[in-house]
């Protein structure tokens, strides 16, 4: 089946693409390639995109699929019986298996297709906490949560009484698992914390974490948002009960996401939300609900981005993780080492086992008039907060820069941010 190629506005500028120069051998320069995007001028330059933790940029392959579906597959599914209904359906689920197999889970009837993180987060805490909490019981958090991984988690907290524990973070911006472990209780039902934080990079030790809260009796939700596309998760071996990723910052469409849940915990819980495909069938006396997964997928879904969410999947099981994972290790060494060149720079977050992402602040200088600056060399970064407040006053600033890397950067774009910094220096300095 072909369709129009989609072909970028205009024509790449005058760049060798680096190779990667690191152990993991990625091709970089077809790689890159393979993302139009990076073709495009940004203010009359080329683009270093250094702000994958907010969302990623889309392969070819990615949005051909999502412009394939409207051109040629478009139909509702789980409800037609003619040919287009049946082929999305199809297309629909085999992600659904394409997604079981990338998070290592046992069962398709334990991956429920929603929004993203943010929605599973709020799935979970409705619909396993709310029903299960009381008061006196207790929700284990780390103070180095996305405001998705504290919000829900508060309200569910103030419907039902229960209380809201945080486990302090140090200074590098780890959790500090002595004091995690001392929280820990009887009374802990649900521990829910970051694969990776957002704001800091730090990387949890999750396995022993999910390790030490189920022998504690509380169930473990993991936010796996900055995890998805830049390591390998099996959540068989993880043995949590639920994690959840989010499509755009795996290189796959906005609106798509993924819950894992575990079988029993899923199959025991309400539904989240009513209406079309979460039922078996209703009358105005009584409702059967629907079999997993369908029973928490009400309504028509983002049938496009769960087909573009499957090549997004296919495209990094290509590249492979561990390679990705070995690339942006070697790129958040040498990012680390050239920021320390630049007088006046604090990095913020400093965790020994961390991702590829690079929080600062810059003496004299508001992390958004850095970001403005940067943004005059076609370096898209991003300032603020990241929506992680808490974890911002424990380092005490408002904001950071911060830059996140991704599978096509390279150690030129690492260098053009450090030229960018030097310019920012030259004026605040
Ligand atoms: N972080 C960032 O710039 P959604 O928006 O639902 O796809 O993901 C929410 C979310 C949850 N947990 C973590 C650790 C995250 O990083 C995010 C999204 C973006 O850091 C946008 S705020």
């Amino acid at each position: 089946m072909s369709t129009t190629p989609i072909t970028p506005e205009s024509t790449p500028q005058g760049r060798t693409p680096a190779t990667t120069g690191d152990r993991s051998g990625l091709p970089m320069e077809a790689l890159r390639r393979e993302f139009p995007i990076l073709r495009v001028p940004v203010r009359g330059r080329r683009l270093v995109y250094l702000d994958n933790a907010a969302t990623t940029q889309k392969p070819q392959s990615v949005i051909e699929a999502v412009a394939r579906y409207y051109f040629r597959q478009n139909a509702n599914i789980h409800r037609g019986v003619h040919y287009l209904s049946m082929e999305a359906t199809q297309a629909y689920e085999e992600v659904r298996e394409k997604t079981r197999r990338f998070l290592g889970a046992r069962d398709t009837r334990e991956i429920v297709f929603l929004r993203g993180t943010t929605e599973a987060v709020n799935l979970v805490a409705q619909s396993y906490g709310r029903p299960l909490l009381g008061p006196g019981d207790e929700i284990l958090i780390t103070h180095l949560e996305h405001h998705s991984n504290i919000v829900p988690w508060q309200m569910v907290c103030r419907q039902t009484g229960a209380i809201l524990r945080v486990a302090p973070i140090d200074d590098r911006g780890e959790v500090v698992l002595e004091e995690w472990k001392q929280l820990l209780s009887p009374r802990t039902r649900i521990a829910a914390f970051a694969h990776v934080s957002n704001a800091l990079g730090t990387i949890n030790p999750i396995r022993e974490m999910t390790a030490l809260a189920r022998a504690a009796g509380a169930a473990v939700f993991i936010d796996g948002a900055q995890a998805a596309a830049h390591t390998p998760i099996r959540v068989d071996e993880i043995d949590c009960d639920f994690y959840c990723v989010s499509g755009h910052k795996m290189y796959g469409p906005t609106g798509i996401g993924a819950l894992y849940g575990r079988l029993e915990l899923l199959e025991s819980m309400p539904p989240y939300q009513g209406g079309g495909d979460m039922i078996a069938s209703v009358t105005f006396e009584e409702t059967v609900y629907n079999e997993l997964p369908h029973k928490f997928e009400a309504g028509t879904p983002n049938i496009a981005g769960t087909i573009g969410l499957g090549k997004a999947i296919d495209f990094l099981q290509e590249h492979g993780l561990e390679r990705i994972a070995a690339h942006e290790d070697a790129l958040l060494d040498y990012g680390t080492n050239r920021l320390r060149e630049i007088e006046g720079l604090r990095l913020v977050g400093t965790a020994r086992h961390k991702a590829a992402i690079l929080g600062f602040t810059v003496d004299g200088a508001h992390p958004h008039d850095v970001g403005t600056i940067l943004d005059q060399e076609g370096i898209a970064v991003r300032a603020g907060h990241h929506c992680a407040q808490p974890a911002m006053e424990r380092f005490g600033v408002a904001a950071t820069v911060r830059a996140s890397l991704g599978i096509y950067n390279d150690k030129d774009d690492i260098d053009d941010l450090i030229a960018g910094l030097h310019k920012v220096r030259e004026l605040f300095g």
